[in-house]
């Protein structure tokens, strides 16, 4: 076997829908544990007592087939009983918390209060509900994505869900990044000679991309990792397929396109995969483009790019050999 032939691990950076159907489309076409989805938890919150944690479960229930394609979060099927039962005794109910989410919810905080890792727990849960892809957060570490707006700080949640992303934002903190320790696992990931890429996926750049980019190291890890770096646009056309990552580019007064995104991760892309309809734009980037279409909307679209993807790593590999 070549050395190129070996190199077999991918590393995908993900949060939320965008990104995962994009690892959906990476697990059909990257076998079992040669895929490493590093996961945004500055999403996470406690909430009724219970750590929730939405974008590690997000790709775990879509790993998993478990996942409710219509709402995008949450899990199919679902029942409502806890939260009808919570309304009627008056209890907060603006995030909405489905019977077999719960348990999700439930065991976790059962297991981090016996002293057990985040990542351990994840870790255990994608073995029991069949994922063989690895899913880590970014870090053990307590981070938590905040937004300034009109109506000062903002947690996450209380932005997100309560408010509907309703507040014009000016700023956005990742508490307690700086300071966080990046998971060894992915460490290790990003410098194992079988790397093979590092995927950035079309994932909100402020709010899934940004968290984990603000772990300490974990950017220059990503940067000297010893493969091509490619992300995925999240904007089609000017707009986002889906969520506030338009609204939010155009209130940080950023232009609201595909080379807009990429500028943000500058320092770190050897190529970048944009839709067709925005190909136009890539000259103005400096850096290899390969027009896709990026819409994800069967399984069949999610392992087309997938494969195009990886593709577009492998070219930039051997140009770089
Ligand atoms: N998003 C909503 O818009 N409303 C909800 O009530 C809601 C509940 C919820 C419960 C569990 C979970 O894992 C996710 C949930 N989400 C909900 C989605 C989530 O808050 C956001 O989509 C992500 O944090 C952004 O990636």
């Amino acid at each position: 076997m070549s050395a190129a032939g070996k190199r077999n691990l991918v590393v995908a950076l993900c949060g939320g829908i965008g990104g995962a159907k994009l690892a959906l489309g990476l697990s059909r076409v990257v076998p079992g544990d040669d895929l490493v989805l590093v996961g945004n938890t500055g999403d996470d919150f406690e909430h009724l007592g219970l750590m929730i944690s939405p974008d590690l479960d997000t790709i775990m229930y879509t790993l998993a087939g478990l996942n409710d394609p219509q709402r995008g979060w949450g899990r199919r099927n679902e029942t409502w009983t806890f939260m009808d039962a919570l309304a009627a005794l008056g209890g907060e109910t603006w995030f909405a918390l489905g019977d077999g989410d719960l348990a999700t919810h439930v065991e976790r905080t059962r297991r981090r209060a016996a002293g057990e890792a985040l990542s351990a727990i994840t870790a255990d849960f994608c073995r029991r509900l069949g994922v063989a892809a690895r899913l880590v957060p970014m870090t053990d570490d307590k981070v938590r994505t905040r937004l300034r707006t009109e109506e000062g700080w903002l947690d996450f949640q209380d932005y997100f869900v309560r408010r509907r992303c309703a507040p014009p934002i000016q700023e956005i903190a990742y508490d307690g990044a700086a300071s966080a320790r990046a998971h060894p696992d992915l460490l290790a990931a990003l410098r194992d000679p079988r790397l093979r890429t590092v995927v950035i996926c079309p994932s909100n750049p402020f709010l899934s991309i940004g968290p984990i980019l603000a772990v300490a190291g974990l950017r220059e890890a990503i940067a000297h990792a010893a493969a091509p770096v490619v992300a995925v646009s999240p904007i089609i056309g000017g707009r986002a397929v889906k969520g506030p990552t338009a609204k939010m580019m155009s209130e940080l007064g950023l232009e609201v396109s595909a080379v807009a995104v990429a500028r943000r991760y500058q320092d770190l892309l050897d190529g970048y995969v944009l839709d067709r309809v925005d190909a136009s734009e890539a000259e103005k980037l400096g850096i290899p483009v390969t027009p896709a279409h990026t819409l994800m909307t069967t399984l069949a679209d999610r392992e087309t790019l997938a494969r195009r993807v990886l593709a577009s790593a492998d070219a930039l590999a051997k140009v770089s050999a």
